[in-house]
């Protein structure tokens, strides 16, 4: 690994996003989802599933209070268990001192704030602040004096505590916690939350290790290892990183913690155990990490983990992590990604399925799987630029991620299909896990308040930097501000992605500065020009793992022109793929398209595109900017035929060639898709 080559996410304070279509995403978060989600957590939005969030926080923060009134006399709750997922007997009645919803509930309110602090970060807003603080307030109340939080345990019970990290979520609560306290703290310089994050942080850096005596176990839904590596980025803190680095190596090594944990809870609670019921790969834990070459088990838990695997590998110099890393994401890449950047073929266990196996009526796609996707993928680019994980992280950005919420911000899907059928999902049993239409909320809500912090952080997925050079990794409208050994540049960009190749950027700087400035090299982008207007001569160009690099003296007036050809691109799967052989699907930019009912009527299977008259490079296909969707979007026109339906209804007759009508296809973004009322969907067409 080439330490030289790391780089670090450019701090939001020091870039300005102008971006068409970037700025209308992130002020619907701002605007819509940030406040709108608080309300979900305080449990006052009629027709959306009850978060029950800000409650268990002030019904723990109230055994808290009178832990502290009635000192010794304080009898804590033993531990009764009430289901993964509690909910009130009467929903109208609920009782101010139990904790209902799911075991993770606790992080509802740390992506909200995590969201929060990253629009702040650029969008200062004091009402939201004061909000955001007494929320602060409330969950630091509800913290015990040795820094543990978790309100699931607080309130039903701490003997058993640290019993089930396997399925009860405790480190993924300090995960997404040490996450939202970070990003506040870098927004407002408010350190509260933080040092509430440490404290829980601490509660398991102290007990967990290989030290003898220590705890042995990680966690059974990752996250805590990349929320670690930034609490030791934003603290100096040691222990953070070495915890980090403890959960990652410890996962999956004999014994196994899982099943012993399994035998040691069913001991406890007087049960004799034959064989443990817990799927190791389904929490990654069926071999050590650095000899796992293929993503299996819960998708969202594969990627978190993947990302902090990446992270520590970067950290450390660990080679043999990074090369895991690698290999994990090629299988990804080569055996189990959708072509809308999604993760996730089974709703068994929300898991990735065996390779090749990608259903598209099926699947999962969880919404957070591909923001996971992107957290990896963004991690693999800060330890090597490599246009090859930067192509997943904006195929996964553009389409999944953002297919996950409605056009409006007003609605949500956790499961992402490419094909839909409204009756199927209603009737099918099989599909019941796909929504045809974006839900208000969920129960088990991961995936909305996931795209709000995604989205508000987006920059960081655009800009990274290292000491000498700044990263340019997704193309949006905007100013960056560097800051190079020898001075300051401010970089300006002017593109219309994803609609049209070409960027424009400018420099503007007090003083000449040298540096280099690196830009990816998309991958779908057919040729690409670039033409550097510099006033001091000798700019260096590089091409590397297809990236650009120009290094050089950069002063003000200084400019680069980019022009990454945009064609239409009509792809086939794997023929190992079984769902897509025969099939097309269409791509523009990082853009995957699909076709809606609204567009070309029902029954979306009769329809079969043109090959031929599309032609190798999609020639013959038109590209319409529509401004259908509140904002201007390119559709796609492509050439085709729908087959006639015979007047016989009956099932089978002698096979004869199809009758079919000329026609042509309306191709809309998939992350569109669903915001014209109920209908089929289809990403993948016959062709
Ligand atoms: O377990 C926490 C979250 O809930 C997971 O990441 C999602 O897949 C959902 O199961
Ligand atoms: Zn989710």
């Amino acid at each position: 690994m080439n330490q030289k080559q790391h780089s670090a996410p450019v701090a939001l304070r020091s870039i300005h996003v102008t971006d068409e279509f970037w700025q209308r995403e992130m002020e619907l978060v701002r605007k819509e989802v940030i406040p709108y989600q608080w309300e979900v957590l305080n449990d006052r939005v009629k027709d959306a599933a009850p978060s029950w969030c800000m409650h268990n926080f002030r019904a723990a923060a109230k055994l808290m209070r009178e832990k502290k009134d009635k000192g010794a006399t304080f009898v804590a709750p033993t531990y009764t268990f009430r289901g993964f997922e509690a909910l009130p007997e009467d929903p109208e009645h609920p009782e101010e001192d139990r904790f209902y919803g799911f075991v993770f509930q606790d992080t509802d309110f740390s992506k909200w704030i995590e969201a929060v602090g990253y629009s702040l970060a650029v969008h200062p807003d004091a009402e939201l602040e004061k909000t955001a603080d007494e929320a602060i307030d409330l969950v630091c109340a509800a913290q015990m004096e040795n820094g543990y939080l978790d309100t699931y345990y607080i309130i039903n019970g701490m003997d058993a505590a640290l019993t089930n990290l396997r399925d009860n979520h405790e480190l993924y609560c300090l995960g997404h916690l040490a996450e939202g306290a970070v990003a506040y703290y870098q927004a407002t310089g408010k350190d509260k939350l933080l040092r509430a994050a440490c404290r829980y942080a601490d509660f398991f850096a102290e007990r967990f290790g290989p030290e003898e005596g220590k705890c042995k176990g990680y966690p059974g839904h990752e996250i805590a290892e990349m929320a670690l590596i930034r609490l030791y980025e934003a603290t100096g803190e040691q222990r953070y990183l070495d915890l980090s680095r403890y959960f990652i190596d410890q996962r999956g090594q004999e014994p196994n913690y899982f099943i012993e944990e399994e035998f040691a809870r069913a001991a406890r609670e007087g049960k004799t155990l034959r064989a443990p019921k817990g799927n190791m790969a389904y929490h990654q834990a069926h071999k050590p990490v650095r000899e796992q070459d293929e993503a299996v088990g819960h998708a969202v838990r594969a990627v978190y983990l993947y990302a902090g695997m990446a992270d520590t590998a970067r950290m450390t110099g660990d080679e043999r992590l990074f090369d895991a890393c690698e290999k994990l994401f090629n299988n990804i890449v080569n055996q189990k990604l959708y072509i809308t950047g999604g993760i996730g073929g089974t709703h068994m266990g929300e898991s990735f399925s065996y390779p090749y196996d990608l259903p598209n009526d099926s699947a999962y796609s969880e919404t957070c799987a591909a923001i996971g996707l992107a957290f990896f993928t963004r991690r693999m680019l800060q330890i090597k630029a490599d246009s090859r994980y930067g192509d997943v992280m904006e195929q996964a950005l553009y389409n999944t991620v953002l297919a996950g919420m409605a056009l409006d911000g007003k609605s949500f899907f956790y499961v992402n299909p490419l094909s839909v059928v409204p009756e199927a999902c209603a009737k099918d049993e099989r599909l019941q896990h796909v929504k045809p239409v974006r839900q208000k909320w969920f129960g088990c809500a991961c995936c909305p308040p996931n795209i709000a912090r995604m989205v508000t952080s987006v920059a960081q997925y655009a800009y990274t930097e290292s000491e000498d050079t700044l990263y340019t990794h997704l193309y949006m409208s905007g100013e960056v501000d560097k800051r190079f050994a020898g001075g300051a540049i401010r970089m300006k960009t002017a593109s219309r992605m994803p609609w049209d190749g070409h960027v424009s950027v400018s420099i503007e700087a007090q003083k000449p500065v040298s540096g280099t400035l690196a830009f990816r090299i998309p991958g779908w982008s057919g040729a690409c020009s670039a033409k550097a207007s510099c006033a001091q001569e000798g700019t260096q160009t590089e091409m590397r793992d297809g990236y650009l690099y120009l290094t050089g003296t950069w002063q003000e007036g200084d400019g680069i022109e980019l022009d990454f050809t945009m064609p239409v691109r009509m792809l086939a799967a794997n023929p190992r793929v079984r769902e897509d052989l025969g099939k097309v699907a269409f791509t523009r930019g990082p853009v995957t398209y699909c076709a809606e009912e609204a567009d070309n009527g029902d029954m979306l299977h009769l329809l079969r595109v043109d090959a031929a008259k599309v032609g190798r490079d999609g020639e013959g296909v038109a590209v319409e900017m529509e401004e259908k969707f509140g904002h201007p979007t390119a559709a796609l026109v492509v050439p085709g035929y729908r087959a006639v339906l015979p007047e016989a209804e009956g099932l089978y007759a002698a096979a004869a060639p199809l009758e079919e009508r000329e026609t042509t296809i309306r191709l809309i973004p998939y992350y569109a898709w669903a915001n014209r009322g109920l209908g089929e969907m289809s990403v993948w067409l016959r062709g």
